[in-house]
C-alpha cells in the first residue's frame, strides 16, 4: 500500500552520529541510501522488507546509521553473508556494503562466485583506492606509483579493472557512479529493478589518504552516450576506458550502467531451489514453516 507522506530519509536514520572525516564522500553514499530507502518506503515497502550488510572499514559505518536489520560481518565477508540472507529469507531485499580492500583484497574469491551465483541482491563498493580505516595502504584499486608509509618506493603493480573483473566472470548488472548522493539514489533504484546480482562500483576519493584527482570533473554519463548496456562487447570497450592508473588531461571516465543482461531473471540463484522458489513464491521465511 503506498504511503501517503512525503519521503523521509529520517525515518530510516539511527541516532548515531556519523565519525568520518567531515567532508567525506561516504556522507553522499549515506544520503544517497536513505533517500532511496525512504522512496521505498513512501511507494509500499517496510523497512522490515529490508536487510544490510557490511564489512570494515569506514565504508562499513554505514550499518551504524541506516535503521535497517542485518549484519556488519567480518573483513571481506560481505558477499556470502548476503547470500546466507538471501537463502534463509529469499524475499527481503538485502543490500551489501564493501570498501575496495574488503572487496577486492579480502573478498576477492567470494566476488567472482557471487558474479556467478546470480543471487539476487545488490552490492555496493566504496573504491577509495585504499584501505582507509587502517590509514592509507595500497588496494588492488590503487594506481602504480602511488607512495604511502608501507610502500616508499610507490606501488609496482598495475591495478585490477573491477568492471572487467565483473563482465568477465558474468555478473548480470555492473554499474559504476561517483559517490554524489543523486547519483546512488538514481543506480540504487535501477539497481532495485534488476533481478539479479548487481554491482555498483562508487568512486569514492579518500580525502585524507587518497584525494580526489579530479574524477569529478572526468566522469561522464553512459546514459547520455546512448550506451547499449546490453551489449557484452560494448560493455567490455567502455571498461577499458579508465583503467584506474593516473589520470591525464585526455582521461574520461564512463559512469551509469555498463551491462545488463537481459537473461538475468531466468537464471537467478535461489530460484533455482523448488525449497527457496517456493518460499519466495508464498512470500515466506524457513522459519514460518513447521518442522
Ligand atoms: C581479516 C582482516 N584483515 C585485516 C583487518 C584490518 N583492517 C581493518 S579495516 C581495514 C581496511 C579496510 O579498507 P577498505 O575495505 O578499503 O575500506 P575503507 O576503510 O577504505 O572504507 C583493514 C585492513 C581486519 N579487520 N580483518
Amino acid at each position: 500500500m503506498k504511503n501517503p507522506k512525503p519521503a523521509n530519509p529520517q525515518s530510516v536514520s539511527t541516532s548515531t552520529k556519523p565519525t568520518w572525516c567531515p567532508g567525506c564522500f561516504n556522507f553522499q553514499i549515506l544520503a544517497g541510501m536513505k533517500n532511496f530507502l525512504a522512496n521505498e518506503i513512501k511507494s509500499g515497502k517496510k523497512k522490515d522488507d529490508f536487510a544490510i550488510v557490511a564489512g570494515i572499514g569506514c565504508h562499513a559505518k554505514i550499518f551504524d546509521y541506516v535503521n535497517l536489520n542485518g549484519l556488519n560481518t567480518l573483513h571481506g565477508r560481505v558477499l556470502p553473508t548476503c547470500l546466507g540472507i538471501k537463502v534463509g529469507n529469499p524475499n527481503l531485499n538485502v543490500f551489501g556494503f564493501s570498501g575496495d580492500g574488503d572487496a577486492y583484497a579480502e573478498g576477492i574469491e567470494h566476488l567472482i562466485h557471487a558474479a556467478r551465483y546470480n543471487a539476487d541482491f545488490k552490492y555496493i563498493v566504496h573504491d577509495n583506492q585504499v584501505f582507509a580505516l587502517t590509514v592509507g595502504q595500497p588496494t588492488p584499486t590503487t594506481e602504480t606509483g602511488f607512495k604511502d608509509k608501507t610502500t616508499p618506493r610507490g606501488v609496482k603493480l598495475h591495478p585490477i579493472n573491477p568492471i572487467k573483473l565483473m563482465l568477465a566472470s558474468g555478473a548480470t548488472f555492473i554499474a559504476r557512479v561517483f559517490a554524489d548522493v543523486k547519483q546512488i539514489e538514481w543506480i540504487l533504484s535501477e539497481a532495485m529493478k534488476h533481478k539479479g546480482f548487481a554491482f555498483i562500483e562508487v568512486l569514492q576519493p579518500c580525502i585524507i589518504f587518497h584525494p580526489d584527482s579530479g574524477y569529478k570533473n572526468k566522469v561522464y554519463s553512459l546514459e547520455e552516450t546512448g550506451h547499449d548496456k546490453t551489449n557484452f562487447n560494448k560493455a567490455w570497450k567502455k571498461a577499458e576506458e579508465f583503467d584506474y592508473e593516473t589520470i591525464s588531461e585526455k582521461t574520461r571516465i564512463p559512469t551509469g550502467v555498463f551491462y545488463q543482461n537481459p537473461d538475468s531473471k531466468n537464471r537467478v540463484f535461489e530460484e533455482q531451489f523448488p525449497q527457496l522458489a517456493e518460499l519466495k513464491k508464498k512470500n515466506l521465511s524457513w522459519k514460518d514453516i513447521k518442522r
